[in-house]
């Protein structure tokens, strides 16, 4: 039997306390395969403890009837069992097993909930429905198994919902075991060898497949000589991964280097045109699927800060992702080739290159020419997960491609998981955004694709970057989690109320180890965590105008950090305005890359979105916002908010306490996070006000003090 979770580490979402209601009754789990045995498993580990019993039936054919009466009080079936199971009479009349339960199928991954005459009935079509319908019901808990509940339809809005790990197999020696990583090192590697701690990469598996995550892949999108080596010689270190990740419903993908054939087999080079080097990634791609069958593909950052990609051999990113979905289309493999790609070594003199316009101008004319098992990953901003940007034009620019959107749980930009910042509500903003205006497709029908893009082509789904390493809480700060639990159901659910999603977080984590009343718990959680990405968001860049953080590592203010080097993230801040003019009429013609109306509102200062003002728009300090304030204001207004409410925030954590509510040394590393997260806003609060007061010469309206 399979434990929990592997020593010293923290259960996170799902304590076994969570299958209380399940443990302590009679539950019947019926299906074959993989899949339907680890739900039987989860409900037996469960029973275990709570005293309650399963009985797990294999399918049979029909005029074989199943043997006794049990009397259950949970069934997980596959659909339309056939004879009718023992019990059957317990099952509600509308699923009853006389041929199909109501008319819509559950397809691969859905389920129908539905509980009537004292029986709780999950039916699913296929064993990966049984498993998400299981965690259906461990959310509900205790209320799932009182009254009458009418049949349910679940079913993920998105096929393809995915977790890109940037880990490295070798320590990088800048960036580390994990880029971007914020919680140790990571779960897979260490020091260039597999970790061999599968217990914890189990674990993992099961808490992504609860939140509704069903792809992951293994290592950076950087990829370094040792991971290059993962399609070869080290191919075993990838298949004993996925043998985990399998029994939760999670298939592996890999990120490769497109110099690969250079860099492993010394081709002369790696043209996406060549046709020997077409035969070796068709090789290349053979050899991982007799190791891992059910591999789900490639993915690919090409011609991006230093990769190479297929511009080197004058070709075009359709040909370089072409080549390798064409390698991968025998076994069903799908490529991932991220959007991701502009001028990193631009001159910061030049007024004319707009690092926003680059993912349009590449890849819109490519549109139509990519192959079906081809999915292009955009992130979700033009410019790179700042806590503000505009959805990123791309998305609606290329309706005859697949199209993925691409957010980032690892808190780069978003106070490094030493703040508090819940980005449930940012991404649930982004999907829920409509590019073409009113009652047109969402981001989220885009990333659906097929009949909720009005027909567009399938969609790519959502990918995010993970932030989970060795750390014992997986996520640094303990609060973290929620932004990985939050990503897999928002992106289950894209219309979910990303403060509900919070509320089920709380209570599949706290609650079931609360002795006690958790309502002052409940309270402290939402208060502290709601509004934090706006609180963040008030705390550092204005206006959408975004970076001003600290070159290299991205923590902690530098309001010039950036100003003078080839990134290609300018404020232009002077004596008189800052921002940048990416209108048509004047600037760089970025907002004429939105249709309408958005290419309209952006264009224009009046109508354009207060936060998003800097990002399409230099104006003068004095410029007055939609709210009625002068720029210079909200900017010493907002620093001085975002500071008190980081204060606020550790006073509220304070006053719950260590004990009884949270255990002592979660409570005491989500304290020593906020005194981190309390300096750090100050710092923030007094750079930024000091640097606009000395630019603009404007004091504070309210005169409050500035550095
Ligand atoms: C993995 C940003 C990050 C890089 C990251 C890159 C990407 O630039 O700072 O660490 O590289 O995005 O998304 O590829």
């Amino acid at each position: 039997m399979t434990t929990h979770r592997p020593a010293g580490v923290h259960a996170a979402w799902l304590p076994p306390e969570a299958f209380r209601a399940i443990g302590s009754r009679r539950t019947l789990v019926h299906g074959a395969g993989l899949l339907v045995g680890t739900v039987h498993q989860e409900v037996e580990q469960a029973c275990a403890r709570y005293g309650g019993a399963v009985v797990r039936l294999e399918p049979r054919t029909a005029g074989e009837p199943y043997d006794g009466d049990g009397t259950f009080d949970l069934v997980l079936a596959l659909s339309a069992p056939e004879p009718p199971l023992p019990g059957a009479a317990q099952v509600p009349a509308c699923l009853r097993g006389e041929g199909r339960h109501p008319a819509q199928p559950t397809g691969d991954e859905g389920y129908t909930l539905a509980r009537q005459g004292g029986v709780t009935v999950v039916l699913a079509d296929a064993p990966a429905g049984l498993l998400y319908g299981l965690f259906h019901v461990v959310r509900l808990g205790e209320s799932a198994f009182g009254g009458d509940r009418a049949p349910e339809l679940h079913r993920p809005a998105v096929r393809s919902r995915m977790l890109d790990h940037w880990d490295n197999v070798d320590v990088h020696p800048v960036m580390g075991q994990v880029e971007r990583g914020y919680s140790g090192g990571s779960i897979f590697w260490r020091d260039g060898a597999p970790r061999g701690d599968l217990a914890r990469v189990r674990a993992y598996a099961r808490l992504l497949a609860a939140s509704g995550v069903n792809a992951v892949a293994l290592n950076n999108v950087n990829v370094h000589a040792t991971e290059t080596r993962l399609l070869t010689d080290r191919l075993g270190d990838v298949a004993a991964l996925a043998d985990v990740f399998r029994p939760y419903g999670i298939r592996v993908h890999l990120s490769v280097g497109f110099a690969s054939p250079v860099v492993l087999d010394g081709l002369p080079t790696a043209d996406p045109l060549d046709r020997e080097v077409r035969a070796w990634w068709a090789e290349a791609a053979g050899r991982v699927y007799r190791a891992v069958p059910d591999f789900g593909g490639f993915v690919v950052k090409a011609d991006s800060e230093g990769q190479p990609g297929p511009f080197t051999y004058g070709r075009s990113h359709a040909d370089g992702a072409n080549m390798l979905a064409e390698a991968l289309a025998p076994f069903g493999g799908v490529v991932h080739w991220r959007a991701f790609v502009y001028d990193h070594q631009q001159d910061w003199r030049d007024r004319s290159t707009d690092r926003a316009r680059a993912a349009f101008d590449h890849f819109a004319p490519l549109d139509g020419e990519f192959h079906s098992n081809v999915v292009l990953q955009v992130k979700h901003g033009p410019m790179d997960f700042q806590v503000r940007e505009p959805v990123s034009p791309v998305i609606a620019a290329m309706p005859a491609t697949r199209l993925a959107v691409e957010f980032q749980v690892t808190q780069e930009y978003t106070g490094q998981q030493q703040h508090v910042c819940y980005l449930g509500p940012m991404w649930s903003e982004v999907l829920g955004f409509r590019p073409w205006g009113a009652d047109a497709p969402t981001v989220a029908a885009v990333a659906a694709g097929g009949a909720a893009y009005g027909g567009g082509a399938e969609g790519g789904g959502l990918v995010a970057v993970s932030n989970v390493g060795d750390d014992p809480y997986w996520t640094g700060h303990p609060l973290a989690q929620a932004n990985l639990y939050a990503f897999g159901r928002l992106a289950w659910e894209p219309r979910a109320d990303p403060v509900a999603v919070l509320d089920e977080w709380i209570d599949l984590t706290f609650v079931p180890v609360v002795s006690g009343d958790p309502e002052p718990l409940r309270s402290t959680l939402h208060a502290m965590m709601d509004g934090s990405w706006r609180s963040y968001e008030r705390c550092t860049a204005p206006l959408g105008i975004g970076f001003m953080v600290r070159p290299g590592h991205h923590y902690g203010p530098d309001v010039d950090g950036y100003e003078y080097t080839p990134w290609g993230t300018y404020h232009f801040a002077d004596r008189d305005g800052l921002g940048v003019d990416r209108t048509r009429a004047s600037g760089t013609g970025f907002a004429g890359q939105y249709p309408a109306p958005w290419s309209e509102v952006y264009e224009s200062p009046e109508r354009c979105p207060d936060e998003l003002l800097l990002f399409f728009h230099h104006v003068p300090y004095g410029h007055v916002l939609r709210s009625g304030s002068t720029v210079v204001q909200h900017i010493y207004d907002t620093h001085f908010a975002g500071a008190e409410e980081a204060a606020e925030s550790r006073r509220l954590w304070q006053k719950l306490g260590a004990g009884g509510l949270v255990e002592p040394a979660l409570h005491a590393r989500v304290a020593e996070r906020l005194d981190e997260q309390v300096r750090s806003a100050e710092e923030w609060q007094d750079q930024v006000n000091a640097y606009f007061f000395r630019k603009s010469g404007v004091p504070d309206a309210h005169g409050r003090r500035i550095p």
